[in-house]
C-alpha cells in the first residue's frame, strides 16, 4: 500500500513508531509469543504475506550465511492485495460547514472503513470553484453554485480505499437531498440541491483530478492504519 501512494507521488508523512509498535509484524510476533497459537496470527500480516519460501530455504536456518532462497510468490494473497486503491475528493460545503455537520460526515466514512489521507478548513476563492465545476459552466445554476461554494469555508477531504470513489457517492446520495435515500449524507441532513451539504468526486480520474486542485503538494499524507488488518483480509 506505501509503495502504491509513493508511486502515485503522494508524500509520505513521516511518524515514529508508537512505543509499543503496533506495527501488524510487530504485533503478530508478540501475540506468537504470548498465545503460541497460529490461529490467532491470521489477522496480521504483513507485506510479507505475498511470499512464501521453501521450507529448505537456507533463511529458514538461523546459523545459516548462504542468503541464496527461492521466493515464490504466493498468488492468491498476491491478487488480493493488488486490488485497485482508488482515492476520492470529498468536500463539506459552506452549508455543511455552518450547520455543524463536518464531525457526522467526517465519521460516516471512518466508521465505513476508508482511509482519511488529506483534510483542512478553507475559504475557496472563485478562481479555484469555477475551475472545479468547470464542467458546469453552461448550467443555469452555474454562478448560483459558484456564489454558494465560495460563501463561507469549506472542509477538503482526501479519502482512500478500494473502491472509494462509488462507495464514497453511494454515502453521499443523490444531488438532489429529496430523490437522496435515507441513511445517506444527503438523504438524511438536507433538503435541498442547492444547499446539498457535500460534494464527492464522481470518478477515480476525477478523484484524483481534484485532490491535486485543492490540495498542495505535502498536504495530503500516506500512512497505515492500525485498522487495515480488521477491515481487509
Ligand atoms: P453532484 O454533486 O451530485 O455530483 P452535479 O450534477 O455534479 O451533482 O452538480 C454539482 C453541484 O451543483 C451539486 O452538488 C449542487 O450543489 C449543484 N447543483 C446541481 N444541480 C443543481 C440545480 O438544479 N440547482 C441548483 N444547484 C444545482
Ligand atoms: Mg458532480
Amino acid at each position: 500500500m506505501e509503495a502504491m501512494g509513493a508511486v502515485r507521488g503522494l508524500t509520505p508523512c513521516i511518524s515514529s513508531p508508537p512505543p509499543n509498535s503496533s506495527s501488524p509484524t510487530h504485533r503478530s510476533n508478540i501475540l506468537f509469543r504470548r498465545n503460541n497459537n497460529p490461529q490467532k496470527l491470521a489477522a496480521f500480516h504483513s507485506q510479507s504475506h505475498l511470499f512464501s519460501y521453501s521450507p529448505t530455504s537456507p533463511l529458514t536456518h538461523s546459523s545459516s550465511r548462504n542468503n541464496s532462497f527461492t521466493p515464490h510468490i504466493f498468488l492468491p494473497r498476491l491478487v488480493a492485495s493488488m486490488e485497485q486503491v482508488e482515492e476520492t475528493y470529498i468536500m463539506v460545503k459552506p452549508d455543511g460547514v455552518q450547520r455543524g455537520l463536518v464531525g457526522e460526515i467526517i465519521s460516516r466514512f471512518e466508521k465505513k472503513g476508508f482511509k482519511l489521507i488529506g483534510l483542512k478548513m478553507y475559504q475557496c476563492p472563485k478562481e479555484l470553484a469555477e475551475e472545479h465545476y468547470k464542467d458546469l459552466k453552461a448550467k443555469s445554476f452555474y454562478q448560483k453554485l459558484i456564489d454558494y461554494i465560495t460563501s463561507g469555508p469549506v472542509v477538503c477531504m482526501a479519502w482512500e480505499g478500494v473502491g472509494v470513489v462509488a462507495s464514497a457517492r453511494k454515502l453521499i446520495g443523490a444531488t438532489d437531498p429529496l430523490q437522496a435515500e435515507p441513511g445517506t449524507i444527503r438523504g438524511d441532513l438536507s433538503v435541498q440541491t442547492g444547499r446539498n451539504v457535500i460534494h464527492g468526486s464522481d470518478s477515480p480520474d476525477n478523484g484524483k483530478r481534484e485532490i491535486a486542485l485543492w490540495f498542495k503538494e505535502g498536504e495530503v499524507c500516506q500512512w497505515t492504519s492500525a485498522q487495515a488488518p480488521w477491515l481487509r483480509e
